[in-house]
């Protein structure tokens, strides 16, 4: 069977076989235990119904209104966009282009940062698939789509129970025109943590290979030696390499002069040395405020001679204000969001910025009826996700305080309600501030951001103030990832670590001053496959084999989900986090013209054994699951 398909495929027909083919293109896999999809998918909705999805509060499913999916002729070509630019001439003539620009271009975060800082990383591939196609349609002069990487790639299989992966290739077959982009954590990837060379460098091959153009790579301490790796790779790929700074402290501010404006002048001039195709600034928590833009982009463009791309968050309110100085400074891309999914922890609106630069010379090529028309999606869509908005619901001029990055705000929250802190966060984001002042002022971002929240926490769970560590740090017990930080495995801080509380947090053992990298195993990815195809008891891809190998236990955990429920991503958001109103009936396409229609009919009370009788109907059948109420 699995022939069969291979050889019928249109892409085989074609003559396009090669060994990617198999990797980006699932569809070939979907044949063996097919029978019992009907039933898995049932325990699913059954168990949501039953128990909840965990992290939601419990609640009857929403009745809303469908998000309104543009209306286009869909029969007319897509229009073609930078990505036949990146594709025909190469990496070098696209950011030449980029500076040949009079007006300043936009990058889209929609997919992927806007909904990680709004709302926890949720936003599903089911409804981003919706709104794919019309968007490389409606907006086909966007400089990029920022649609992966991040954290999405482990929400992804951790929470939402779908392939990374399946997602870029389904996207990309909608988007065909318009630069795909990721943000790459360099040696981190798309983790918290550093990996072996040889994985960095077949994960970049892979996820070129599946549709990613740009890739947005950044150090969490901007620490040159631990990119250039993920740099090399980007560009032997012939893909773009975006090599981001990432922006802190206040470079106006003298009472702070670590990161003044000579720190990110030789910082440029390092990124572009060592082959950025695009210098990418990453103001991750909003901190660059307009007149230090207007000084700093001014500087960067007379200091490097490739295009600056900036970004940042909105949390201060002050984001369209600086991004208007920035513009005038002559940066040449800037990323935005599609209204209804913009501001607070989120990029600007492009919307707004639209009608901020109207009569300006460098306004944006972009049609503002088609962004009003996929801002009424987004606010339709976002109702789904009501259940993960952090509560901020106006500017925060606080952050210039804490200086917390946009996507980590919510995260640590809820972190901190998990441990019993959350009539605490007051003194969480304060403490927040005091562990980067102790830390010796660092950059904060994933996964630095993510070790700096730890100790905070620690520190008002424990009660513990600055003094205290000093004075009796000796006898403390330290969260493994601020251990780990002061050995030097996520790499060197600009001007050394804190002497004195290093001595304290490692109680005398030897910091690493190297690449964490040097000194492991390459992965071994034979051996994985091997591994997973007599655990998972079916052909094994090249992404399988990234996804252990970045994330072994959230890999094999998704792999075991599959076998219970099957391909969940199929239903519909309302249904995935909610389940099903008694009486209701719904459709669920489970591949191509295959529909299955599903029908609620009744739940039992709990029996003696503590389960619940879920009766439904599959096609007109009666099916019930059996699932255990935890409650
Ligand atoms: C990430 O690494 O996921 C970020 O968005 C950092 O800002
Ligand atoms: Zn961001």
């Amino acid at each position: 069977a699995f022939l069969e398909n291979v050889v019928q495929h249109p892409r085989f027909l074609n003559g396009e076989y090669n060994t990617s083919f198999i990797d980006t293109t699932p569809e070939l896999f979907v044949f063996p235990k097919r029978k019992d999809r009907g039933t898995k998918m049932l325990s699913f909705i059954g168990e949501t119904i039953v128990n909840g999805y965990p992290g939601l509060e419990k609640a009857k499913k929403p009745i809303l209104d469908k998000p309104q999916v543009p209306k286009l002729k869909l029969t007319e070509p897509i229009p073609d966009g930078t990505k036949q630019i990146l594709d025909k001439e190469g990496p070098e003539a696209l950011a030449k282009w980029v500076k040949e620009q009079k007006d300043v271009l936009l990058t889209d975060t929609t997919f992927r940062d806007a909904h990680q800082s709004l709302l926890a990383t949720r936003v599903r591939t089911h409804d981003l698939k919706q709104i794919a196609e019309p968007t490389a349609r409606m907006l086909p002069n966007l400089f990029s789509m920022e649609m992966w990487g991040g954290a999405t790639f482990d929400v992804a299989m951790r929470f939402l129970h779908e392939d990374p992966w399946e997602r870029l290739i389904t996207l990309r077959k909608q988007a065909p025109n318009v630069l795909f982009q990721m943000l790459l954590r360099a040696s981190n990837a798309v983790g918290y943590k550093n990996y072996p060379d040889n994985v960095i460098e077949e994960f970049v091959a892979k996820s070129s290979n599946a549709g990613i153009d740009v890739f947005r790579i950044f150090d969490s301490l901007n620490w040159v030696p631990g990119m250039t790796l993920a740099i090399d790779s980007v560009r032997n790929n012939n893909k773009i390499a975006e090599a981001a700074m990432c922006y802190t402290g206040d470079i106006l501010d003298s009472s702070r002069p670590k990161y003044d404006l000579a720190y990110y002048k030789n910082l440029a001039k390092e990124l572009e040395q060592a082959g950025a195709h695009i210098l990418g600034i990453k103001d991750m928590a909003g901190l660059l405020k307009p007149e230090a833009a207007y000084q700093l982009i001014s500087t960067l463009k007379e200091t490097v001679d490739i295009p600056i791309h900036l970004h940042t968050h909105d949390t201060s309110g002050n984001g369209l204000f600086m991004y208007a100085k920035a513009i005038e400074a002559g940066v040449d891309i800037v990323d935005v969001a599609v209204s209804s999914m913009a501001g607070l922890t989120s990029q600007p609106s492009a919307n707004s910025l639209y009608y901020a630069l109207s009569h300006s010379e460098r306004k944006p090529n972009v049609d503002i009826k088609a962004l009003e028309q996929l801002g009424e999606f987004w606010d339709g869509t976002r109702k789904y996700y009501a259940g993960f908005e952090s509560g901020m619901n106006a500017p925060h001029t606080e952050v210039y305080e804490h200086e917390m990055p946009g996507g980590q705000y919510s995260n640590l929250q809820q972190q901190a309600k998990a441990v019993g802190l959350a009539a605490r966060w007051n003194e969480v984001k304060k403490m927040y501030r005091t562990v980067n002042d102790m830390f010796g002022d660092v950059v904060k971002v994933t996964p630095s951001s993510k070790v700096v929240g730890d100790m905070a926490l620690y520190m008002v769970q424990n009660n513990l103030t600055e003094e205290d560590i000093y004075n009796k740090g000796e006898s403390l017990d330290f969260p493994d990832s601020v251990v780990e930080l002061f050995e030097g495995q996520l790499g060197q801080p600009y001007q050394g670590f804190p002497e004195k509380l290093q001595k304290i947090i490692l109680k005398g053992r030897k910091p690493i001053e190297g690449r964490p990298s040097e000194n492991m195993e390459p992965v071994d990815f034979q051996e994985i496959k091997e591994k997973l195809f007599k655990q998972l008891d079916r052909q094994v891809t090249s992404h399988d084999m990234l996804s252990y190998a970045l994330y072994p236990k959230v890999f094999t955990e998704f792999e075991a989900f599959r076998n219970q429920f099957g391909d969940v991503s199929v239903l519909d958001t309302l249904t995935f986090f909610y389940g099903m109103r008694l009486g209701e009936e719904i459709e669920v396409e489970i591949e191509k013209g295959k529909t299955l229609i599903v029908k609620l009919v009744s739940l039992s009370k709990p029996q003696d054994d503590g389960t619940r009788i879920v009766y439904f109907e599959l096609n007109g059948q009666p099916r019930e699951v059996v699932i255990k109420d935890m409650n």
